[in-house]
C-alpha cells in the first residue's frame, strides 16, 4: 500500500512520521528517509516503511508512507511522490492564518490527482488538523460541524505530541483498506480479514485502545468504501475553503499564501 501525507508547508507532515516512526515496534518499521534543508524543510520526501503481520504471522501488510514537501516551490515534486497513492492523510494546520494554505493545498492535491489520471472523489482521504496546541486555532465545534458535512474522517492532533498520530494514520489505513477490498476484493483473494489485520497493524503500532475507540475520535466523517460515486469529496473542506473570499471553492484557482517561517525547531 502507499499512503501520501500531503499538505502546506509546515504543516506537520514529517512530525507525523517521525511520531509514527517511534511509536513502531522494530519488527515493524524500515529506516525513516528524510532529506531536509537545514531549517527543517523537505527538499524532496520523507519515506516510512512499514510491515505489519497478522496474528497468524501468515500475512503481511506493507506500507510505503511517503509525505510530499509542502513549500510552494516544490509543485512538481508533489505530483510525483503523489503517482500510485492508494490513499492519502491531508495534514492541515489548525490556525486561523493558514485557512488560505491548507484550502490552496486541498485545491493543489485535487489538481495533482486529477493530472496523475486518478479523481480525488475515488482516492481515500483522511484530514487531519495539526497544531491544536497554538493559540488562534480553529475551535472544536467549528471543525465538527465542517466535517459533519463531508464524508472524509477528520482528526485533530498534536503531531509534535504523539498526539492525535496515530488515529489519523489507523484511519488512512482502515479506509484505504476497505476502499482496495470493496474495488478488488482483496480480503477474499487473499483469504485475510482486514479488520482484524487493521488491529494486528495498531498493535505493533503500540496503540494503547482498540481500533474502535481510535476511530471513534473522529470529530466527523465515515469509513464508507470510496469510489462508488456517492462521496462529495471534502466537503468539510471545501465549506471551510468559502468561509473566506480567498479561499475558492470549487474551480477556483489554487493560489498558495506566502509560507509562513519555521517557528519550532524540527525533531
Ligand atoms: N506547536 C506545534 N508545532 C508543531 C506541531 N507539529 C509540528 N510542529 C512544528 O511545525 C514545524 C513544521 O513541521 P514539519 O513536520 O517539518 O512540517 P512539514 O509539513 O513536513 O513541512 P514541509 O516539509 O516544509 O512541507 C516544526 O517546527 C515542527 O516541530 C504541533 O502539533 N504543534
Ligand atoms: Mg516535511
Amino acid at each position: 500500500m502507499k499512503l501520501v501525507y500531503y499538505g502546506p508547508a509546515l504543516s506537520g507532515k514529517t512530525t507525523n512520521l517521525i511520531a509514527l516512526h517511534e511509536r513502531a515496534g522494530k519488527d515493524s518499521r524500515g529506516r525513516l528517509m528524510t532529506l531536509e534543508t537545514k531549517n527543517d524543510r523537505t527538499l524532496f520526501f520523507d519515506l516510512l516503511p512499514l510491515t505489519f503481520r497478522s496474528q497468524g504471522g501468515d500475512v503481511r501488510l506493507r506500507i510505503k508512507l511517503f509525505t510530499v514537501p509542502g513549500q510552494p516551490i516544490h509543485a512538481s515534486t508533489r505530483k510525483l511522490v503523489l503517482q500510485g497513492a492508494d490513499g492519502v492523510a491531508l495534514i492541515a494546520d489548525s490556525r486561523l492564518s493558514e485557512l488560505e494554505n491548507n484550502a490552496a493545498s486541498f485545491l493543489d492535491l485535487r489538481d495533482n490527482l486529477k493530472a496523475n489520471g486518478s479523481d480525488i472523489t475515488k482516492t481515500p482521504l483522511v484530514i487531519q488538523f495539526n497544531k491544536r496546541d497554538l493559540p488562534e486555532i480553529r475551535s472544536d465545534e467549528e471543525l465538527r460541524k465542517m466535517a459533519n458535512r463531508g464524508k472524509e474522517p477528520v482528526f485533530t492532533a498534536v503531531a509534535r505530541d504523539g498526539i492525535g498520530v496515530l488515529e489519523t494514520f489507523v484511519a488512512l489505513l482502515h479506509l484505504t483498506w476497505s476502499t482496495l477490498d470493496a474495488v478488488h476484493g482483496l480480503g477474499q483473494k487473499l483469504r485475510v480479514d482486514g479488520r482484524a489485520l487493521i488491529a494486528d497493524s495498531a498493535r505493533q503500532l503500540n496503540a494503547a485502545v482498540d481500533i474502535e475507540e481510535m476511530l471513534g475520535k473522529r470529530l466527523g466523517g465515515s469509513f464508507e468504501p470510496v469510489g462508488n460515486g456517492q462521496r462529495d469529496s471534502a466537503a468539510s473542506f471545501r465549506a471551510a475553503a468559502s468561509s473566506s473570499p480567498n479561499l475558492g471553492g470549487p474551480g477556483a484557482p489554487a493560489t498558495r499564501g506566502p509560507s509562513t517561517p519555521r517557528s519550532q525547531g524540527g525533531a
